[in-house]
C-alpha cells in the first residue's frame, strides 16, 4: 500500500499514453533546461495556439517542475518564441525566412539563437498548425532527455493525408477492433461531447494525424443522413483546431438505401445529383470535411460493378460531388471477388491497372501494404509502381488483426517499414514504395498513409499497454517515412515508461525482435492466411469448405509433395506483376527470399534450405524460433521490474504469458497439420506438440473480440 502511494509511477494506467510530460529527475538535464526556458513568448491569437499554449506550459511545468510564465517580450535570455512570422514579430525578426520556405504549410522550424544579445528557442511555422507540431516536436525532444544546445530542427511531413481509419460500427462494436467498444458515442452525440475526444485529437495531432475516417468500410449509409451528420459535425468541430479533418465511408448503394432512388448506378442522373445534393448538406455543417472513403464491389459491399460499371466510373461520382469543396475520394483498391477464378493475388492489379489515367484528380487509390491482406507476412502490393497517373495511398493495419489482437506484443513498424523501403523497380533500381506513396515519383500532388485505428474504449486507448507504440508508430512514419523503427521505438519507450538506459536498450531489442517472432510462429517461410475463419483468432490451417478465397487451403496448398502457392509462371503467375528483377527473383527458387518462398513456390517437403536443413525441418526450425523469441521477450521483460510501475509491468507480463501459450498452439497446430502432408517427425531437439491435431481442430472460441456479436448467429 505504501508504495502506491509513495510511488506516482504506480498509479500509470496508460491513458496519458506517450504524452506524460514526466519530471526530468537527472539533475544535469534540469539545469540545463531550466536555464534555456525561462519565460514562454506566444501570441494565441487562434484555437490552435491555445492549444499550443496549454500544451507547452502543462508540458514545462510537469517536465521541469516549474512554471514557466508567460511574457509579453523576449526582454530576457531564455525565452522560448512561438508563432509565425506574421503573428509574432521576434519571429519574424529572427529572419528565418529561408528555412520556413521549405517547411511548408505543416512543418516548423526549432532553433536556439542569440538575438539582440539574448538566448532564445524558437519555434516557428508558417501556419497556426505547424506551430502546434513544432511544440509537440519540442516537448518530444524534451520528454526524450536530448541537448538544447545548437538546437537547429526543421521537419515537414512526407505525406499530406495522414489518416486513422476506424473501423467503427454505429452500434459502437467495432470490427477488428481489440481494445473495447468505439470511442464514438453516436447515442449521446452531439449534445455530450466526451472529454476523450479531445486527449484523441491531441494524440493524433503530437504525431502529425490529421485526418481521421470515423466510421467502418464495410458502412452503413444512416451516417450519411441528417440525424448523424449533426453527431460527426460536433466531432468535427472539436478536431478542427488540432488539424484534423473528418471523411465518413459512403455505402454506395445509399441512394437507394436513404436517397429513396430505385438505383446506385453512377452514370444515372438522378444518383449523381443525389450525391452532389449530399455533398452539399455535408458541407453546409462541415466546410472542412475531408471526403469520402469508399470500399466497393469488395467482401459482399456494393459498387459500380453491380451495374455493370467501372472502379473509376464509380469512385469519379463521389469525386465530382465533393471537388467543388476540396474534399476527395480515397478508393481502396482491396477488390477481389470468389467468382473470379483467378489468384485472389491478382485481382486489384487486373481490375485496377487498366484504369491507371480514369480517375479524377481528387481521387487518390489506397492500397494495403500486400496483395493478399493484412498478414504478418507478405510481399508488397504490385500495384505500388504500376499505376503513375494515380495517387496511390498505402494502407497498414495498426490493429492486429493477424498479429494476436491485442494479446500479442508485436511492434509494427519493421512491417510498415518493410513495404515502405521496398524497391518496385518501376524507374530502375532505387524506386521504393515510400516514394510512390509520398507522390514525390510521379510528381503527385495528393499523396497519403492510412493506418487501421487499434483505438477503442480500453482505458490505455488500445488494449496491450505495447499496442499504443504502433499508433504511435504510424504517425511518426505517416509524417516521415525516413525514420527507423529503432529510432521511433526509442522515443515512444522513452516517453512512455522511461529514460534509463539500460530498460530503453533492452525493452527497444525487445520491441525489434517482435514482429519477426510472431511471423515465425504464426506463418513462416511465407505462408499466409492459415489463421481460424472468421474471426481470425489462432491457428486455422485446416479451414476448407464454403468460399474458397477465405480458407486456408487456398494459400498454403500442402499436399504430399510439398507445400506454397505456385506464383511462378508456371502457377497463377502473380509474379509477373512485378517488375524486373524483383518478378525473376521472385521466380526462382534459388534466388526468392525464403522469408517469401512458399508465398510464390510450391517446394517439396525434402527441399534443401539454405540452412541446409529440409523445407520440413526447417518450418519446424521457425516455429520453435518463434516461441523461443517469445520466451526471450518474456525474460527480457522480467529483467526490467525496477524500471516499470507494477500495474503496466504486471499488465504487460500476463499478456506475454498468453502470447507464449497461444505461440506453443500456432507452432503445435499447424506442424501437427502439414505433418499429415509431409508425413515426417518433428525433429527430437524440439517441444513435442502438447495435444492431437483433432484437439486443436476442435476448439471453438466464441465472442472473440472484432466481431459484431450478430456475426455469430
Ligand atoms: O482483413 C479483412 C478483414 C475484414 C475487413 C477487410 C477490409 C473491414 O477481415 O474485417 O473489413 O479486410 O479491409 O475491408
Amino acid at each position: 500500500m505504501n508504495r502506491v502511494v509513495k510511488n506516482q509511477r504506480n498509479l500509470e494506467d496508460g491513458y496519458q499514453l506517450w504524452l506524460r510530460y514526466a519530471p526530468v529527475t537527472d539533475a544535469p538535464t534540469l539545469t540545463a533546461y531550466r536555464t534555456a526556458i525561462t519565460q514562454i513568448m506566444i501570441n494565441a491569437s487562434s484555437a490552435t495556439l491555445s492549444i499550443a499554449q496549454e500544451e507547452i506550459e502543462a508540458g514545462l511545468e510537469r517536465l521541469l517542475g516549474v512554471t514557466v510564465p508567460l511574457a509579453k517580450q523576449p526582454d530576457r535570455s531564455g525565452t522560448l518564441v512561438i508563432g509565425t512570422p506574421h503573428n509574432n514579430h521576434v519571429i519574424a525578426e529572427l529572419k528565418l525566412g529561408q528555412a520556413l520556405d521549405q517547411v511548408g504549410d505543416e512543418g516548423f522550424v526549432i532553433v536556439r539563437t542569440v538575438f539582440q544579445g539574448n538566448d532564445y528557442i524558437a519555434i516557428a511555422a508558417n501556419t497556426d498548425i505547424g506551430n502546434l507540431y513544432g511544440v509537440f516536436h519540442f516537448l518530444r525532444h524534451l520528454q526524450t532527455h536530448k541537448p538544447l544546445h545548437d538546437l537547429n530542427i526543421s521537419s515537414s511531413p512526407k505525406t499530406k493525408l495522414r489518416m486513422l481509419n476506424h473501423w467503427d460500427n454505429l452500434d459502437r462494436t467495432v470490427e477488428r477492433g481489440y481494445a473495447g467498444f468505439s470511442l464514438w458515442d453516436w447515442h449521446k452525440l452531439p449534445d455530450y461531447i466526451s472529454p476523450q475526444y479531445k486527449d484523441y485529437a491531441r494524440a493524433n495531432a503530437s504525431v502529425g494525424i490529421n485526418g481521421t475516417v470515423l466510421t467502418n468500410v464495410n458502412a452503413n449509409a444512416l451516417i450519411l443522413t441528417k440525424q448523424y451528420l449533426v453527431k460527426v459535425a460536433a466531432l468535427a468541430d472539436l478536431f478542427r483546431p488540432y488539424g484534423i479533418r473528418v471523411f465518413l465511408t459512403a455505402r454506395f448503394s445509399a441512394p437507394v438505401e436513404i436517397g429513396k432512388l430505385d438505383t446506385a448506378d453512377p452514370l444515372e442522373p438522378d444518383v449523381i445529383a443525389w450525391w452532389q445534393k449530399k455533398a452539399d448538406e455535408i458541407y453546409e455543417l462541415i466546410p472542412d470535411f475531408g471526403g469520402f472513403l469508399v470500399k466497393a464491389n469488395s467482401e459482399g459491399q456494393p459498387g459500380p460493378h453491380d451495374y455493370g460499371r467501372s472502379h473509376s466510373e464509380g469512385a469519379n461520382l463521389l469525386a465530382d460531388a465533393v471537388a467543388p469543396k476540396g474534399g476527395v475520394v480515397i478508393w481502396r483498391a482491396f477488390v477481389y471477388d470468389e467468382n473470379i477464378p483467378d489468384d485472389r493475388a491478382k485481382q486489384a492489379y487486373d481490375d485496377l491497372v487498366p484504369q491507371d489515367g480514369m480517375f479524377r484528380e481528387n481521387v487518390l487509390l489506397q492500397v494495403k501494404n500486400g496483395p493478399i491482406d493484412f498478414q504478418p507476412r507478405e510481399p508488397y502490393h504490385p500495384l505500388f509502381g504500376a499505376m503513375p497517373k494515380t495517387p496511390l495511398m498505402l494502407e497498414v493495419q495498426i490493429t492486429q488483426e493477424y498479429l494476436g489482437c491485442a494479446t500479442h506484443l508485436v511492434y509494427l513498424a519493421p512491417l510498415f517499414k518493410e513495404t515502405l523501403d521496398a524497391d518496385t523497380y518501376c524507374y530502375g533500381p532505387g524506386s521504393l514504395v515510400a516514394d510512390v506513396v509520398d507522390g514525390s515519383l510521379d510528381k503527385h500532388v495528393v499523396s497519403g498513409m492510412a493506418g487501421v485505428s487499434n483505438i477503442g474504449t480500453d482505458r490505455n486507448w488500445c488494449g496491450h499497454p505495447f499496442a499504443a507504440a504502433n499508433w504511435f508508430a504510424f504517425g511518426r512514419l505517416a509524417w516521415d517515412h525516413r525514420a527507423t523503427s529503432e529510432d521511433i521505438a526509442e522515443d515512444w519507450l522513452r516517453m512512455t515508461f522511461t529514460n534509463e538506459d539500460r530498460f530503453v536498450g533492452l525493452a527497444k531489442a525487445m520491441m525489434i525482435e517482435s514482429r519477426e517472432a510472431a511471423v515465425n510462429y504464426m506463418t513462416p517461410l511465407g505462408l499466409h492466411h492459415i489463421m481460424a475463419r472468421d474471426h481470425h483468432y489462432g491457428p486455422g490451417p485446416w479451414v476448407k469448405g464454403g468460399r474458397a478465397d477465405w480458407t486456408s487451403i487456398y494459400y498454403h496448398r500442402a499436399d504430399s509433395t510439398g507445400i506454397g502457392f505456385d506464383r511462378t509462371p508456371a502457377g497463377s503467375d502473380a509474379v509477373s506483376h512485378y517488375f524486373s528483377p524483383y518478378r525473376e527473383q521472385l521466380s526462382s527458387r534459388d534466388t526468392c527470399p525464403e522469408e517469401l518462398l512458399l508465398w510464390v513456390h510450391h517446394i517439396p517437403w525434402q527441399y534443401t534450405m539454405k540452412s541446409g536443413r529440409t523445407l520440413w525441418d526447417e518450418l519446424c526450425f521457425k516455429y520453435n524460433s518463434g516461441v523461443e523469441s517469445v520466451r526471450h521477450m518474456q525474460q527480457t521483460w522480467d529483467s526490467l521490474a525496477e524500471f516499470v510501475d507494477v500495474a503496466r509491468f504486471e499488465h504487460v507480463k500476463g499478456l506475454l504469458e498468453i502470447q507464449e501459450k497461444e505461440a506453443r498452439w500456432w507452432r503445435d497446430a499447424c506442424l501437427l497439420y502439414f505433418q499429415t502432408f509431409s508425413k515426417l517427425p518433428i525433429p527430437p531437439e524440439y517441444e513435442q506438440p502438447a495435444e492431437s491435431l483433432k484437439y486443436y481442430q476442435a476448439l471453438t472460441h466464441y465472442y472473440v473480440p472484432g466481431i459484431p456479436e450478430r456475426r455469430f448467429g
